[in-house]
């Protein structure tokens, strides 16, 4: 252990984010480690990593010989694509469950609200009540927003509890997309029964038949996208305002020494609201006056602080691989957290650093954390407690502060109303259809470039890459989740970056005055990206289905089921997909074959894989040529 401690890194290869170097080297100084380090002294395991092993049933653990996968079979018999099949399908539900539960959250404060249960949050945007409601056939015309309100409720429960039949956001998906997803039987009902049989389908002795488990596979991730997260999305726009496009800031030097500062860290918004709330109550700034502050400073981080970013302009710290880092600038002086992507490490980190550290949700307690329970009924009870308690810790502060002096503004807060705007309407007055500029070929297509950060991978470098090279060659890049933090970090969401793309695309940005990247939100708010690619097949001249469009999604520094998901339901919508860091299948088995090829010819999407930033840019731009090309409309 002694020696693990000794050994030295060089940090550059771990992050191309200077603040998260320049705390790396701090912490390191300090002794403590992160995952970055346990990531390089823990290899990750290359039976594993290619899916060729099982453990669904006590009569293994089986494993397979990934170099040789059709050499043996489990002891009940199951092959190579039965067990990649499953482990994949199970990595989906698991993806779909939280994304769902999630928001279902959502819909639980929403029904609160709606009943008049719940004072501290309310309706704040009417207009998208109502277009929400309209768009899945709900009569909005001459009807009070409550009596609306009360039948969205209803109507959206069924994402999560429908038996049979389709769920309501189904109404969205482009008649084609739909026609295919029902001949083959993966039109989602709700949520709760997909993933139910998904996991009875997978479990020991029951679907056996590859192609079979990934029809289940895909419906569970479309329970998804179309459901679940864009429940979340759309009550949460509801709920707490729709974004629009803003200035606001990326990075830690948003930290503040002389301030209490106070991070959220999770992915329901819920909590982030009740804080914002509490921070700004006068009597809490009062009392970190009166302990020697100069005010109570808010930031978010992960996925909570992407939604507040893009909602309400709250700055953000810095993305997955950032959340230890950050505690060790010694300037934290509460971290809460509710749900996901939260790495049990940050319990000992916060221990080092004096930092305050609080778990808030009920389903996500952390040994050895202080637990702060939050209620949606009285939300400010949970929120105001963190406040005070991180007033304690800015009075009592252990340890010297250094905070990285870095700050990146950028323009955030796409809604695909707003992009949905772009296509269509007029943006400051000037014409600017995204459609007749594809067509035009002044923007060559479109790329979702969105997903985690991994210690597996140099920290931002893929993202930043992929989308510096997609831009340059004129292609929109449209981004969500800790993958729209890296490349705010790095400059790339401020209008100027427009000298970066490709001159089509330039033209077009310098135009309506936007950056070439357009950051849409947190995970869930991928959702927006699927309506907006429903809303370029509605606007015409690009196909009638999904799958006809010049568009392209990447993750390619993924680590969660969440992402493996996401890629499913985009897959499944119709849309190219490339992860990068590692894929679990095995290239040349059957199961691969139908991910990576077969799932097209079906009239889906299909996946990709790639390491190199340069190669997945050109597996994507060559993909939007094809769709270009059989479209009629090169050059
Ligand atoms: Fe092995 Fe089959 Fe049991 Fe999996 S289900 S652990 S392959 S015996
Ligand atoms: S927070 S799922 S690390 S994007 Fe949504 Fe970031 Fe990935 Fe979590």
């Amino acid at each position: 252990a002694e020696e693990k401690k000794k050994k030295e890194y060089n940090f550059r290869e771990f992050s191309t984010c200077e603040a998260t170097i320049q705390m790396l080297q701090k912490a390191a100084a300090d002794g403590v480690e992160t995952a970055f380090q346990r990531a390089a002294e823990m290899k990750a395991c290359p039976i594993g990593a290619d899916s060729a092993c099982c453990k669904h049933c006590a009569m293994g653990p089986c494993r397979l010989n990934p170099k040789d996968p059709y050499s043996k079979v489990g002891v009940c018999g199951a092959t190579i694509d039965t067990i990649a099949a499953r482990n994949f399908s199970r990595m989906v539900a698991a993806g779909c469950a939280a994304h769902t539960d999630h928001g279902m959250t959502m819909l639980d404060v929403f029904r609160e609200v709606v009943n008049g249960r719940i004072a501290d949050y309310k309706i704040k945007d009417e207009e998208k009540l109502r277009s929400v409601a309209a768009s899945i056939g709900i009569e909005v015309e001459g009807r009070e927003t409550m009596e609306i309100a009360k039948d969205l409720y209803e109507e959206l429960e069924r994402t999560y509890t429908q038996v049979e039949g389709e769920i309501p956001f189904a109404k969205r998906v482009p008649e084609k997309t739909l026609e295919t997803w029902r001949k083959h039987g993966i039109v989602p009902r709700g949520a709760m029964r997909e993933i139910m049989e998904i996991m009875h389908r997978s479990h020991m002795g029951v679907d056996q038949d590859y192609e079979n488990i990934v029809k289940q596979c895909s419906r569970t991730a479309l329970a998804d996208g179309w459901g679940g997260s864009m429940v979340a999305t759309e009550i949460s726009d509801i709920l707490f305002g729709t974004p629009k496009p803003h200035v606001a800031g990326v990075n830690m030097g948003f930290l503040r020494e002389d301030h209490v500062n106070i991070i959220v860290h999770g992915h329901e918004p819920n909590l982030f609201e009740s804080m914002i709330d509490s921070v700004n109550d006068p009597d809490l700034i009062a009392k970190a006056k009166e302990a020697g502050a100069a005010g109570i400073n808010l930031l978010g981080m992960c996925c909570s602080g992407a939604e507040v970013l893009s909602r309400h302009g709250v700055p953000h710290a810095g993305n997955f691989m950032s959340t230890e880092v950050v505690i060790a600038t010694g300037a934290a002086d509460a971290m809460a957290v509710d749900v996901q992507c939260i790495k049990q490490a940050l319990v000992q980190m916060s221990e080092c650093y004096g930092t305050k550290f609080f778990t808030t949700n009920p389903r996500a307690k952390i040994e050895g954390a202080q637990h702060v329970e939050f209620h949606e009924h009285e939300p400010r009870k949970c929120t105001n407690k963190v406040v005070e308690m991180a007033i304690e810790r800015f009075r009592n502060r252990p340890g010297r502060v250094v905070i990285p002096q870095r700050r990146d503004m950028g323009v955030h807060g796409f809604s695909h109303e707003y992009i949905n705007y772009m296509l269509g309407g007029t943006f400051r007055g000037s014409y600017t259809p995204l459609n007749d500029n594809i067509i035009n070929g002044r923007i060559r297509g479109v790329a979702g470039v969105v997903g985690c950060t991994n210690p597996r991978v140099k920290q931002d470098w893929y993202h930043v890459e992929l989308v510096k090279e997609l831009i340059k060659n004129n292609v929109l890049v449209v981004q969500t989740g800790c993958s729209q933090i890296a490349l705010a970090k790095a400059g790339l969401m401020k209008p100027d970056a427009a000298v970066l793309a490709g001159d089509g695309l330039a033209e077009v940005c310098e135009t309506v005055g936007m950056p070439p990247v357009l950051g849409c939100g947190s995970c869930v708010d991928n959702s927006r990206i699927l309506i907006a690619c429903a809303e370029m097949v509605r606007v015409g001249g690009l196909g009638d289905k999904i799958s006809d469009l010049p568009v392209a999604g990447a993750a390619p520094e993924y680590m969660s089921e969440k992402a493996l998901c996401i890629g499913q339901y985009f897959v499944a919508s119709g849309v190219y997909t490339v992860f990068g860091v590692t894929f679990p299948s095995l290239e040349g088995t059957k199961f691969h074959k139908l991910m990576f090829e077969g799932l097209e010819e079906m009239g889906f999407g299909k996946w990709g894989f790639a390491t190199d930033p340069y190669e997945m840019a050109r597996m994507m731009i060559d993909h939007i040529d094809k769709k270009r090309e059989a479209l009629g409309i090169m050059g």
